[in-house]
C-alpha cells in the first residue's frame, strides 16, 4: 500500500546552485547527498517532514553525471523542472507486482538501489498520464546523514 509521498524528483543542471536556491528562499537544508552511478545522478535530499510510518518526505534535487542518463536526456529535452514523483510503501515488491497486474509497465524486474539505501522501481510515464512515477521502500537513514557513493 502506498502510504506517503516519499519525494519529488527535480532535475537541475547545477546541483550546488539549486541547493542554495532552496536554502536561501525556503530555508530547506540538505539532509543527505549521494552519487548514484547506476542511475547517473548526483543528488541532494532536502527533508520536508517525517511521518509515523518510519519514512519521510523529501525534495530530491538531481544533477546528471552523464548526458545519456535518464535525467541527462530529460534535461536536454525539457530543461530544469519536476522529473518524477515517488510514493513510499513498506512493500515495493508487492506493490510493483500488483500494479504490473493492472497493465502498467514497471520498468525493473527487481527493485534497484535508490537514495539512502532504499529499494526503488519506476512506472512508465506513458502509462501514468505523463508522470514518471517511482515506488520506494526506504531503509533506515544513514547515521551520519552525510554523503555516500555507489
Ligand atoms: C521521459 N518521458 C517522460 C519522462 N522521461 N515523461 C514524463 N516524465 C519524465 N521524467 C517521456 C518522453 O518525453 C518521451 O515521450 C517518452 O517518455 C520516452 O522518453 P525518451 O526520452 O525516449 O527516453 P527513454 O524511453 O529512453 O526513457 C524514458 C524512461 C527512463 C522513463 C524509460 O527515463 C527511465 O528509465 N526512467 C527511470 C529511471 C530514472 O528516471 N532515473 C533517474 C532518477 P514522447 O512523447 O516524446 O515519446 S534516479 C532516482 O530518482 C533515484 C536515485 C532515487 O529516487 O533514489
Amino acid at each position: 500500500m502506498l502510504t506517503r509521498i516519499d519525494h519529488i524528483g527535480i532535475a537541475c543542471s547545477n546541483l550546488d546552485a539549486t541547493v542554495e536556491f532552496y536554502r536561501a528562499t525556503y530555508g530547506f537544508e540538505v539532509f543527505h547527498t549521494e552519487v548514484n552511478e547506476e542511475q547517473g545522478v548526483r543528488e541532494a535530499m532536502l527533508k520536508i517532514n517525517g511521518t509515523s510510518d518510519g519514512g519521510a518526505s523529501y525534495l530530491q534535487l538531481l544533477e546528471p553525471t552523464r548526458e545519456d542518463s535518464a535525467v541527462g536526456k530529460w534535461l536536454a529535452k525539457n530543461g530544469e523542472g519536476v522529473h518524477h514523483i515517488a510514493f513510499g510503501t513498506a512493500d515495493v515488491d508487492g506493490d510493483a507486482e500488483a500494479i504490473r497486474g493492472k497493465g502498467v509497465r514497471v520498468l525493473y524486474d527487481e527493485p534497484r538501489i535508490g537514495s539512502m539505501g532504499s529499494r526503488i522501481t519506476f512506472l512508465h510515464p506513458k502509462d501514468c498520464h505523463g508522470v514518471l512515477t517511482e515506488l520506494v521502500t526506504s531503509a533506515e537513514p544513514p547515521a551520519d546523514h552525510s554523503s555516500a557513493e555507489h
